[in-house]
């Protein structure tokens, strides 16, 4: 799909590292075409009118580490060339090239994250790119998965890195999208391409003040205890930070609860809602789309972006489906 590529292309990519290190990876595949990248509009999983519009007039685009509805991955293909590079849950989309090996029933295992999955698509030995989008996917709990745990070890032994400098590279690169900075997230994959070292990483002035000002956000999320019904934590927060997703992982590994948090403080008209739970969470995720609303996830994350005024009555047919 990526060797016949022409004329004017487009990356469009998730805003966290594994997307942002999957966009990094495509660009130096390709680093002789002429292509751009951007990520949706901050917290959406979907397409507003305007981007549709706006990504019309592309000869290729290629998705990387985003299940886009359907409607909209067809929306574009009427104009380009499709190519879709992802580890969500969803169905096939049979109209594009879409390689996905989690939803042909590879096991997710295998599958860390869509920067791995590009890594080897691309034929590249691993590295520090493909690595990244692994630790942010799943931080400290990639330590149990049993293939990647050893790859992780060896790979930090060979370059002489600690796996905590990993996660502190990816704290880094995920404090633009949390601070809402889409431009900076865009700018980023380019910025890798040309300083990609872990130092040039680390050392990055203004993405160190970001995590300095959403540490202390966080922490004052964590500081109020979540509501619990029938074992289930229910967080609810009002913050400006996109940090739905941080806050659900810290509450759901202290506690090992299914954790529930909704956030009434990024979007005007929206809420945002994101589950993590060890119940397997695909028919959720299924359901929520058939009725109609803007959600994803995966084996074990739930995230929608909810109507204000469907929030309480989504959260109960969720509770529902939870207990
Ligand atoms: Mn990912």
């Amino acid at each position: 799909m990526l060797d016949d590529l022409r004329g004017n292309g487009l990356i469009l990519h998730h805003w966290d590292t594994d997307g942002i290190c999957s966009a990094r990876l495509l660009l130096g595949y390709l680093s002789d075409k002429d292509l751009i990248n951007r990520t949706p509009v901050l917290g959406n999983y979907y397409l507003t009118q305007r981007e549709l519009e706006e990504y019309g007039n592309f000869d290729f685009i290629i998705i990387a580490d985003m299940s886009l509805p359907r409607e909209d991955v067809l929306a574009l293909a009427e104009k380009a060339k499709i190519g879709i590079f992802d580890h969500h849950l969803g169905r096939e989309i049979k109209e594009v090239f879409h390689y996905n090996p989690v939803i042909k029933g590879g096991d997710p295992d295998c599958y860390p994250s869509a920067s791995w999955i590009i890594n080897s698509f691309l034929g590249n030995d691993p590295n520090l790119f493909a690595f990244l989008g692994v630790v942010g996917d799943h931080e400290k709990r990639i330590q149990d998965n049993p293939v990647f745990s050893s790859l992780l070890t060896d790979f930090c032994q060979e370059k002489d890195i600690r796996f905590d400098d990993l996660v502190t590279m990816v704290q880094l690169l995920d404090s633009n999208y949390k601070m809402g900075d889409k431009k900076e997230v865009e700018n980023t994959p380019r910025f890798l391409l040309n300083k990609g070292s872990p130092q040039d990483i680390l050392n990055h002035k203004e993405w160190q003040k970001n995590l300095t000002d959403l540490t202390v956000a966080i922490e004052k999320q964590l500081r109020e205890a979540p509501e619990e019904i029938n074992n289930i934590l229910i967080k609810r927060m009002h913050t400006p930070y996109n940090i739905i997703s941080t806050v659900t992982r810290k509450i759901f590994w202290d506690t090992g609860k299914t954790t529930m948090v909704i956030n009434t403080g990024f979007f005007e008209e929206f809420d945002q809602f994101y589950v993590r739970s060890n119940k397997p969470l695909e028919k959720l995720i299924e359901k929520g789309k058939q009725n109609g609303f803007k959600c994803g996830g995966k084996r074990e994350v739930f995230g929608a972006i909810v109507p204000r005024n469907k929030t309480e009555n989504f959260m109960t047919h969720v509770i529902k489906f939870l207990i």
